[in-house]
């Protein structure tokens, strides 16, 4: 039985990529922080929250002592760090907060890994945030980086500091360069899983207008379940590598809004431009949709699509989820939990 200790478990890759390794028989060391409720929804949401062959242990990813004892302790054959300060926006406001944690947490259990045994396999979750400011068209491992915000700039230290301690002391380390990737367990800061749960409100008329920032930016988003199985290939692989995973499609945040009305059968017109944009909602003339400025960056990555040829021809990785279906999905969950919970 192999094992692996996940960081982030209580996150959206870390609950997926649990079911994953849980599925392929490992034993799973999810790691949590701790803080006054700990929040175990998306692993009962995927119900594996009472596996056996699951353990819950509390880890902060900014303790490197705790890092080292963690690793000789379980001493596993995988280390998946997803563990992360993850949200762009949030990192403009805690950006000392978020080079610690997402910066130095990779380099904590790098080092864990160095001390304890060489051996361990090591995947770090690198970003396309990375590559922010557009140097080429799509992206991929060879593009240059340059990151717009201090999230982009910790995760290319965490990112570097991974290649460097593959070629400086040959440990098994991988990272993977992952495009936006969604589901119905996404948090709700993040742009999609905001809309998709604003249209079920307004659906049911439990909120009149959702409020966004800049809708002309452009994503490339993929289904996070099909984006944790990439992860595990990297580390099955015969090397260590760098990947990208990605659907090689982008599309404006205004594009995901008009697909996720059209899930509830809402037809939108939009409006204005700027911060004057407003969609309606044809059939009602209601306004639905408006800009607030509060929500733009101080500086923005406009443009992301992803060439993800070396994970496909070398890993054999291949997305298959539209961007259609997925919005349908995370939807469709959104209605059912609005319906059946009245403080969702
Ligand atoms: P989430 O934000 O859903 O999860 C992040 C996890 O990190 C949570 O479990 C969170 O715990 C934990 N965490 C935050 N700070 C600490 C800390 N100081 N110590 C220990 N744990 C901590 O992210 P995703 O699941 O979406 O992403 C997983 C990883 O992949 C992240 O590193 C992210 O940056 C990266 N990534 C994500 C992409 C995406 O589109 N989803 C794309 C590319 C990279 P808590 O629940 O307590 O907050
Ligand atoms: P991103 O995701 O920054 O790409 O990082 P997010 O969903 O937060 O933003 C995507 C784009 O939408 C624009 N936007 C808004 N974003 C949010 N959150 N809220 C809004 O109201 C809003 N209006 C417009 C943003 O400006 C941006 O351009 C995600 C995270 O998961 C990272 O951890 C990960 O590394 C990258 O994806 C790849």
């Amino acid at each position: 039985m192999k094992t692996a200790i996940i960081t982030g478990i209580t996150g959206q890759d870390g609950a997926y990529l649990a079911k994953l390794l849980l599925s392929k028989n490992y034993k799973v060391y999810g790691t949590y922080r701790r803080t006054a409720s700990v929040n175990f929804w998306r692993i009962k949401d995927l119900g594996i929250e009472n596996d056996p062959n699951l353990s819950l242990i509390e880890y902060d990813l900014t303790d490197a002592t705790s890092a080292i004892r963690m690793v000789s302790e379980i001493k596993p054959d995988e280390i998946y760090n997803l563990a992360a300060q993850s949200f762009v926006g949030v990192s403009f406001d805690q950006p000392v907060a978020t080079a610690h944690i997402t910066g130095l947490g990779a380099l904590h259990l790098l080092e864990a890994i160095r001390i304890v045994d060489t051996g361990i396999k090591f995947y770090q979750a690198s970003t396309s945030e990375m590559f922010g400011e557009v140097q080429e068209i799509p992206q991929k491992e060879t593009t240059p980086f340059y990151p717009r915000s201090p999230y982009g700039v910790a995760k290319l230290y965490a990112h570097w500091i991974t290649i460097n301690y593959r070629e400086s002391y040959g440990i098994f380390a991988s990272s993977g360069i992952l495009f936006n990737h969604e589901s119905p367990l996404r948090g709700l800061e993040f742009v999609t899983r905001k809309i998709t749960d604003a249209v079920a409100k307004i659906k049911l008329n439990k909120l009149d207008v959702l409020e966004l920032g800049n809708m002309d930016a452009k994503r490339d988003w993929g289904y996070a379940e099909e984006y944790v199985e990439g992860m595990y290939l990297m580390l099955q692989s015969d090397k260590p590598d760098t990947y990208v995973l990605s659907t090689n499609r982008t599309e404006t945040v205004r594009d995901f809004v008009r697909l996720a009305f059209k899930a509830v059968d809402i037809e939108l017109e939009f409006r204005g431009c700027g911060e004057k944009e407003v969609a309606v909602d044809v059939s009602t003339g209601k306004e639905v949709v408006k800009v607030n400025p509060k929500f733009y960056r101080p500086a923005e990555v406009e443009l992301l699509i992803g060439d993800a040829t070396k994970a496909q021809s070398e890993l054999n990785w291949v997305p298959n989820v539209s961007l259609e279906e997925l919005c349908a999905m995370m939807v469709k969950e959104d209605l059912r939990r609005n319906e059946i919970d009245a403080s969702f």
